[in-house]
């Protein structure tokens, strides 16, 4: 028997901790957390535990799988791109690139695979049918930081380590490990802020575990918290709050705007106290340092944008953006400092075309894909590829998008799973499980409340059959961008890379650049000189040595000696820390003034939609979402050792609703909304507010065709039967999933 350790960060969450792995005999038998990680200092929550069992999965997906009628059968690597390639000339030889549709789920966030390639996948399209779980998620947060900063990919994160006040909106980090605020044992860092003597207010219509670690707990009716926030910043403008706001634009628009929305005005549609409104204004604005931190509630509703706008500017006119212990932007390793201004930012470049919602980040809102592939006419959707997405159950619609994916003509899938979405592919290819695949966080760095730089090799290697998935994302580019005509003969991986060709302009083009840049540590260097230094095993390993070495912290190719490259990274198993977050304004902004823009005209416009709101009667069920520790959105229910336990699939009712509606703890009901009808099982709880209801997502399992057995076992039902694919936040959107009108009735 043969046992070691190895050292791999953890892909399940956004908190990226550390995982120490035993492996035992080629298998994972061990997965606790790593002490000396420079990030997460020991954390992991039951998931990264699991991981194991994840890698162990009878059911998942070992080989590329190819349709035979109602059939399934397993296939080789060439043979599945071939029948891909086919497939999709087939398409687009006789409808146009517009024909064909891409939909990149969550764990692209999670992959080095999707870190690197969704993007020039998305861009080998040459059509605007792109969706990604970005619209069902957090794309009022892009579209805030774009207008408000001019990159939207600026997004504040609170600074959570050295705050002294904490405002949280639409949160629950003690089950979801955060978001949007990269942060290991994000409870632990709640429970340090009271035990320095600060101050932590949780705004949510739940009494969450995170609200019960809160010194108050402000229940909120469900969509409103731009009401709550337009009525802090009247409070902070009247009451002659306001920091010195040195460096940006429209602040008096914004104190005209705020005109609208005293706290008295605002009480009755968000159904927090005036007083509290005031409290929160005044304490805010008084704290050594302050941070208001708002997450998927309140980017799910049908203000989204807007709240997430006044969230920022309560940072900036209580002066706490880019401060210490305020609202801060990190500096993710493999990125370079900016310039300080830019271009800017703006939507609706084009359009979808049936129901005409503007584009927003090169992206058209994912619940208007089924209307693309079922709407008959010119630019129709014919062919999709979905990567690490599972929009049956994520999307409201979802389940007529299932019944649209079965009238494509093509469909093929990048995912281990055979699941509620992928049944409906003509071919999947599946990647190997993490341990075997190389781990950088792309995505997080930016997001992080400390800056870090780590990497995990693989943990075990590749095994038969296996590709790994930058391998077969790389591919797929070639295939889509009709560069691959490789054909028939590509045998083993080294082959399956060179001939996808895809790295290699990206690198030129990268290393070009950085060339180019007076400011940059190779300016004037000869990239003959260059590319040669470069190391790592594959393209996409070169192409991250890269971007570490031209990052902010990087080597510049032995300019900066100490600096990092995935060499150095190599030589660290636990990370290397660079350090608390530092104060980046104006060099983060893209705005063309070089200013923060605190009042821009769409957000101005949009404010006359919640103006109108303020006289909107307010009776009637809102249901709102809910996630569990033991789950992630829909694709972790085939692990025993996460499912273990009762239903989780409940509809939590406030005693006072349940009296009314004769509803009884585990009796069943029917839950209406704009998008259908589901019934599941009742658990009355005074932990949600009267009025609303409360269903999680990501259940539904044990259809016909799908294979995760686990899963079955343990149904649930799919909430996105209920919420309704026609209602969006307009600026960005983003589909409304929290403050769903709904009907209740026992059965
Ligand atoms: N009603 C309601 N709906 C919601 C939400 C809500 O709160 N309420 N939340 C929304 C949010 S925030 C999100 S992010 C979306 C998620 O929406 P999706 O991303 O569409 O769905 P997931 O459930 O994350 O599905 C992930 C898929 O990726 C596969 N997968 C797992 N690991 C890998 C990998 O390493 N590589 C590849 N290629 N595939 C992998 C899984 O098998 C699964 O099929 O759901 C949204 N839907
Ligand atoms: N265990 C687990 N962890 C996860 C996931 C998972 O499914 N399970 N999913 C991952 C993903 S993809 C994401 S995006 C993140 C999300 O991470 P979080 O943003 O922390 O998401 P939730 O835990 O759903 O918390 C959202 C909270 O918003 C509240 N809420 C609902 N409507 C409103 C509203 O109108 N106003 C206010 N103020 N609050 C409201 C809900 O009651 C809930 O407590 O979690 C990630 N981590
Ligand atoms: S909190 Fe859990 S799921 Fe998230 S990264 Fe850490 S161990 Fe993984
Ligand atoms: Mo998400």
């Amino acid at each position: 028997m043969s046992e070691t350790t190895a050292y791999r960060i953890c892909p399940l969450c956004e908190a990226t901790c550390g995982l120490e792995l035993t492996i035992t005999d080629g298998r994972i038998t061990g997965a606790r957390g790593d002490h000396a990680d420079v990030f997460s200092h020991g954390f992991i929550c039951p998931k990264g535990a699991t991981i194991g069992e994840l890698e162990d999965d009878p059911d998942r997906l070992r080989s590329p799988l190819i349709r035979d009628g109602d059939d399934w059968r397993e296939a080789g690597w060439d043979e599945a791109f071939a029948a891909v390639r086919r497939s999709l000339g087939a398409v687009t030889g006789r409808h146009g690139r517009q024909a064909l549709a891409l939909y990149l789920g969550n764990p692209n966030v999670h992959t080095l695979a999707g870190g690197l390639y969704a993007g020039p996948l998305a861009r080998a399209l040459g059509g605007t049918n792109l969706y990604s779980a970005s619209t069902v998620d957090q794309m009022p947060k892009h579209v805030a930081g774009g207008l408000l900063f001019g990159d939207p990919m600026a997004i504040p994160v609170p600074d959570l380590d050295r705050t002294s006040y904490l405002l949280m909106l639409g949160a629950n980090p003690v089950d979801s490990n955060g978001s949007l605020c990269t942060a290991a044992d994000f409870p632990g860092k709640l429970k340090a802020l009271r035990r320095r003597g600060g101050t932590l207010v949780v705004v949510d219509p739940r009494r969450t575990r995170t609200a019960r670690l809160a010194d108050r707990h402000l229940p909120i009716r469900p969509g409103a918290d731009a009401y709550l926030f337009f009525g802090v910043v009247h409070t902070l403008f009247t009451e002659g709050l306001v920091a010195d706001t040195p460096g940006v634009d429209g602040v008096a628009d914004v104190e005209r705007l705020s005109r609208d929305f005293a706290p008295e005005d605002v009480t009755g549609a968000c159904g927090v106290p005036a007083e509290e409104i005031r409290r929160l204004a005044r304490e805010l604005a008084a704290a050594p340092s302050a941070a208001v931190y708002a997450r998927i509630g309140t980017c799910t509703a049908e203000f989204g944008t807007l709240t997430n706008w006044l969230v920022d500017v309560v940072n900036v006119l209580t002066g706490n953006l880019d401060r210490p212990g305020g609202a801060m932007f990190p500096l993710a390793p493999h990125r370079r400092p900016g310039t300080g201004s830019g271009r800017g930012f703006r939507t609706g470049r084009w359009h979808s075309r049936v129901r005409g919602l503007p584009e927003v980040r090169g992206e058209l809102p994912a619940t208007t894909l089924a209307d693309e592939i079922l709407t008959p006419g010119e630019g129709q959707v014919r062919a999709l590829i979905t990567v690490a997405g599972n929009p049956v159950l994520s999307l409201p619609g979802g389940e007529r998008l299932g019944d649209a994916l079965g009238e494509l003509d093509f469909m093929v899938s990048v995912d281990p799973y055979l699941n509620e979405t992928t049944r409906h592919a003509h071919v999947i290819l599946p990647p190997p499980p993490p341990s075997r695949s190389p781990h950088y966080d792309i995505a997080f760095g930016d997001l992080a409340v400390r800056n870090t730089a780590r990497y995990s090799p693989p943990a075990l290697p590749l095994r038969d059959g296996e590709l790994d998935e930058c391998a077969i994302l790389a591919r797929l580019i070639g295939i889509v961008s009709g560069q691959d005509g490789s054909g028939q003969d590509a045998t083993g991986q080294d082959e399956s890379w060179r001939d996808a060709g895809v790295d290699e302009p990206i690198i030129a083009h990268l290393l070009g650049k950085a060339i180019a840049d007076p400011s940059s540590p190779v300016h004037g260097r000869d990239p003959a000189e260059l590319l040669p230094l470069l190391t790592g095993e594959t393209p996409a390993l070169r192409r991250l040595d890269l971007m570490l070495r031209l990052g902010a912290y990087g080597d510049g190719f032995g300019a900066v000696p100490g600096g990092l490259s995935l060499a150095v990274l190599r030589d660290a198993p636990h990370g290397v820390d660079l350090g608390p977050l530092r104060p980046r304004l104006p060099e983060v902004l893209r705005t063309p003034s070089g200013r923060v823009e605190l009042c821009p005209p769409p957000l101005a416009e949009d404010t006359v939609r919640l103006r109108d709101g303020l006289a909107r009667r307010r009776t009637g069920l809102v249901l709102i979402g809910r996630r569990h520790l033991r789950s992630n959105n829909s694709w972790l229910h085939n692990l025993p050792g996460l499912v273990r336990g009762s239903n989780r699939c409940t509809l939590q009712v406030n005693p006072e609703d349940a009296r009314r509606l004769a509803l009884t703890d585990k009796g069943t009901a029917k839950v209406t909304g704009a998008g259908g009808t589901v019934e599941t099982e009742v658990e009355v709880t005074d932990e949600v507010m009267p009025g609303v209801v409360s269903l999680p997502h990501g259940w539904g399992h044990g259809r016909p065709g799908t294979r995760m057995s686990v899963a079955a076992a343990h149904p649930g039902v799919n909430v996105n039967a209920v919420t309704d694919p026609l209602a969006l936040d307009p600026l960005s959107g983003n589909a409304v999933l929290n403050g769903v009108p709904v009907e209740v009735q026992p059965v």
